[in-house]
């Protein structure tokens, strides 16, 4: 029994795929969602409501022993705000907590438990922490919408960075990644636009509808004649006249006249007029940015003329842009809200929070889909690069006798994406650098260059379509769109039209520079694209280099801090509870390699300090301060405990998962002891245990 249903997988003798999938499914049926795997949290979605999260439990978790008490999201949180302040072990200061799991596996409810315990932890009830709770819902209501894998998808990914000074936190900051903007104007089967729309709708009153100037949501092409009945968010003025106006310029039409040129169907007509309203821009210059291109040759202005696919793209794309600058706003306005009110001379550790969009396999997938299952290659990476090569190299350079456990590395996965000069993504570039180039054309190059490789299979058909055989499974991709949505430029006249709008924040928005696809850029990019911004309105980076870029600089942030891994689980495609599908989970536990990472914690050694790191932090053990910070020192301190199971390399201590949180007992109760005997002058005696 113990052993079938065990709270820590890591703690089991023998293990197969088997018995780990019942003993899973065994716990999740009594509603034991939460499962360890030593330090790693396994988390199956429950679908329902559970009372895990109400106060007594919040409060339970506070400062606890993790052994003592049932696996939990917040024991999560608790270990990484006490190892950011230090208390718990060696290591960097800075945490990062790395949510993963398919789409619908819960990620972000997991990402809002720990914020919120987090912000518990903090303790004092100030203003900051419950802004930084508030900011949740806003993201979400932008930057969510409903898909056939989850009602409440995140449609971008985001990493929060939580500052901290001592023990109160200071700050925080957002940073988010690639928003799926194609959704604004197109919704496959069974999906929805972002909530905001159905929100601004549902909840407005007769009077502001009229003042906003919109109609009933069947009203609206862009809604895809769905809208729910969410509540009401208080929102800015101008950014609801700017939704307004997308949702308007939607249903904007065009047809052909006897001459070349094109003309807004009678029936739309209003449209135009309500979104030039809407938009605070001339209905004349919306009307020409719709209908036509100017571009400037030798001094010499050309118009050139669209048919009507080119201005129902143009169309689209104004929607895209403007709901782009929107979002990219709002998560900057948040930043400034949240943004650390302390000298600079103040040191601040940080608990990162990562929360990205999910694998994602749907009936068509496109361009966003790959940048999205590439994201969850690059933390399925990060996380067999921190579990399994780091820890086995250590074993190796270390001397330690070690059996090597083997994983399914992803790495030649992510080298077919994102390799130099010819990855995917570099192709992506190469094609889309040529105007005449077509989507079948950058297939065709896929194809001839990757026919051979074990992770890609060409697609016998007259679609551009390819397959990428990802870690999490096989994905057909549609490459239609794909070379206009990486290049995503923005034609200088609409810009021209936004930066002249009466409507102030419209034109704010177009004259900032912040990145054209909304995305917050690190700073030297920013200062770069800002260089750039101001040279030559047409030559930019490719969303693709961007994503590449800011996913680059996300590694690099997470590679140099402690990480906590928390593995969302979807135990069935319906969205149902209490329901398992055992091949889907069975599925998700091998290509998570969750019996490899068992195997890893039960045998392997998860803390590894230095002699100087362990003698420095645990020298109080034998109460001398001065000891020299040697091996020796670190063999001393040792014997004077009791713990089992550690080894010796050549230079630094392997220990299990659990030894941590013992030698931290030891540190506390000793600690407090040898303060009471220095304070009393005391003879030093005093019994261990
Ligand atoms: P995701 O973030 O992993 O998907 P969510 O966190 O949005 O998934 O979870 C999907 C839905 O599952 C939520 O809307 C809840 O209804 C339910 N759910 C998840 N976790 C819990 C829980 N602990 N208790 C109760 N219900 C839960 V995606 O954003 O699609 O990748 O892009
Ligand atoms: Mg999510």
């Amino acid at each position: 029994m113990e052993g079938l249903f065990h709270e820590d997988l890591a703690a089991l003798s023998d293990l197969d795929e088997q018995s780990l999938l019942e003993s899973l499914s065994q716990r999740f049926k009594q509603d034991r969602i939460y499962t360890y795997i030593g330090d790693i949290l396994v988390a199956i979605n429950p679908f329902k409501y559970l009372p895990l999260y109400v106060k007594e439990v919040s409060e339970r978790y506070k400062y606890h022993e993790k052994s003592k008490l049932p696996p939990h999201i917040f024991a999560v949180a608790d270990r990484a705000y006490q190892s950011m302040l230090g208390r718990l072990a060696t290591g960097p200061r800075n945490q990062c907590i790395v949510i993963s799991g398919e789409s619908g596996a819960g990620k972000t409810e997991s990402t809002k438990l720990l914020l919120r315990q987090i912000m518990e932890l903090c303790r004092a009830n100030s203003q900051l922490e419950q802004q930084i709770l508030q900011v949740n819902p806003l993201l979400e209501a932008f930057g969510n919408a409903q898909t056939v894998m989850n009602d409440n998808s995140s449609r971008f990914g985001k990493y929060i960075q939580l500052r901290f000074h001592n023990s109160s936190v200071k700050g925080a900051k957002i940073n988010e990644y690639l928003l799926e903007k194609s959704r604004v104007v197109h919704q496959d089967e069974g999906e929805r636009n972002f909530h905001i729309f159905y929100c601004m709708l549902a909840g407005i009153s007769p009077d502001d509808k009229d003042m906003y100037g919109l109609l009933d949501p069947t009203q609206y092409r862009y809604l895809n004649g769905r809208y729910g009945s969410e509540d009401i968010e208080q929102e800015k003025v101008d950014m609801m006249t700017i939704l307004a106006g997308i949702l308007s310029l939607g249903n904007i039409m065009f047809e052909p006249t006897e001459t070349d040129a094109l003309r807004v169907t009678g029936k739309s007509m209003g449209w135009l007029k309500a979104t030039a309203g809407q938009f605070g821009v001339q209905e004349e210059e919306l009307l020409r940015s719709l209908t036509c291109t100017l571009s400037v040759t030798r001094g010499e202005a050309i118009r050139r003329l669209h048919n009507q696919q080119q201005a129902e793209d143009a169309r689209d794309s104004i929607a895209k842009v403007a709901y782009g600058r929107v979002f990219g706003w709002i998560v900057r306005k948040v930043n400034e809200l949240l943004a650390p009110n302390v000298d600079i001379d103040v040191e601040l550790n940080e608990i990162g929070i990562l929360d990205i969009f999910g694998f994602e396999n749907f009936a068509v997938n496109r361009f966003e889909q790959l940048c999205i299952n590439l994201a969850n290659e690059q933390l399925q990476y990060f996380f067999n690069h921190h579990i399994f090569l780091m820890e086995q190299n250590e074993y190796k350079e270390e001397g330690i006798e070690w059996e090597t456990i083997s994983f399914k590395d992803n790495k030649p996965i992510l080298d077919l994406i994102l390799t130099k000069p010819i990855g995917i993504l570099s192709l992506l570039d190469e094609q889309s650098a040529f105007p005449q180039a077509s989507d079948r054309d950058f297939v065709d190059k896929l194809n001839s260059k990757f026919k051979s490789s074990p992770h890609y299979e060409v697609v016998r058909s007259s679609s551009p379509l390819f397959t990428v055989v990802h870690y999490a499974g096989k994905v057909q991709y549609n490459g239609v769109g794909f070379l206009e949505m990486n290049r995503d430029t923005i034609p200088a006249s609409i810009r021209d039209l936004f930066i002249n709008s009466v409507t102030p924040l419209l034109s704010v928005l177009f004259a900032a520079t912040i990145s054209r696809t909304g995305t917050l850029m690190p700073r030297k990019a920013k200062l770069m694209q800002k260089a750039d911004d101001n040279f030559n309105s047409t030559r930019k980076q490719s969303v693709g280099a961007q994503f590449k870029h800011s996913l680059a600089v996300l590694m690099e942030k997470m590679f140099v801090a402690s990480p906590h891994f928390v593995r969302c689980i979807k135990p069935n495609g319906n969205k149902l509870p209490d329901q398992v599908d055992n091949k889907r989970v069975m599925d998700q536990l091998r290509y998570n390699g969750l019996l490899e990472t068992i195997r890893i914690r039960r045998d392997g050694f998860s803390w590894r300090p230095s002699f100087k790191e362990f003698a420095q932090r645990y020298n109080i053990l034998l109460i001398k301060p001065d000891l020299p910070l040697t091996k020796e020192s670190c063999m001393s301190i040792l014997n004077t405990t009791e713990i089992h199971g550690w080894k010796c390399g050549s230079s630094r201590l392997f220990f299990k998962y659990w030894h941590q949180e013992e030698l931290a007992r030891l540190l506390e109760r000793l600690g407090k002891a040898a303060l009471v005997i220095q304070k009393n002058y005391r003879s030093l005696r005093y019994r261990r245990k």
